[in-house]
């Protein structure tokens, strides 16, 4: 019965990836279900349409708890390179919004000195070099892992 108890605790508060609403492989939180593309390193437009033929687009981060679970995710599975989300400055220099959309994000989370728009970088990535903090990537001169979200079902 303790065993019961403990593995009923273990699935229910432990493992997020098992939830109704995502497919297999991706994790759930708040309604919404992401992808990590391990096995991918890609340009931004290449990410892009990984995400889109998955019926999916790259990660807006509405808010800064949905930030802190994805970057803690990454954090943990001690993801190489880093993560496309789906923010970009190529529209206007300097105004970055979430790819698709006219919005731009509440909150921010950059590296040390970025974003430096070195060389003209207008796409944004979660990279591993900077403990998981943002950094401002040239769009195709630049290669990261996919992370992509859809509506939970
Ligand atoms: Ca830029
Ligand atoms: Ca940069």
């Amino acid at each position: 019965m303790r065993t019961f108890i403990l593995l009923l605790f273990v699935v229910t508060n432990l493992l997020p990836s098992i939830s109704a609403g995502c497919p297999d492989g991706w994790i759930s939180y708040g309604g919404h279900c992401y992808y990590i593309g391990y096995e991918a390193l890609l340009t931004f437009p290449e990410a892009w349409l990984y995400c889109d033929i998955r019926g999916a687009y790259l990660t807006r981060l509405d808010t800064y708890s949905e930030y802190s679970f994805l970057r803690n995710f990454l954090k943990i599975t001690k993801v190489s390179a880093g993560a496309w989300i789906g923010l970009t400055d190529q529209t206007h220099e300097g105004i970055y919004q979430w790819y698709g959309t006219n919005t731009s994000p509440t909150f921010s989370d950059w590296g040390p000195g970025q974003p430096d728009n070195l060389g003209n970088e207008d796409c944004v990535g979660i990279w591993a070099a900077i403990d998981y903090k943002w950094n401002d990537f040239q769009c195709v001169g630049y290669k990261l892992r996919p992370l992509c979200e859809k509506i939970s079902t």
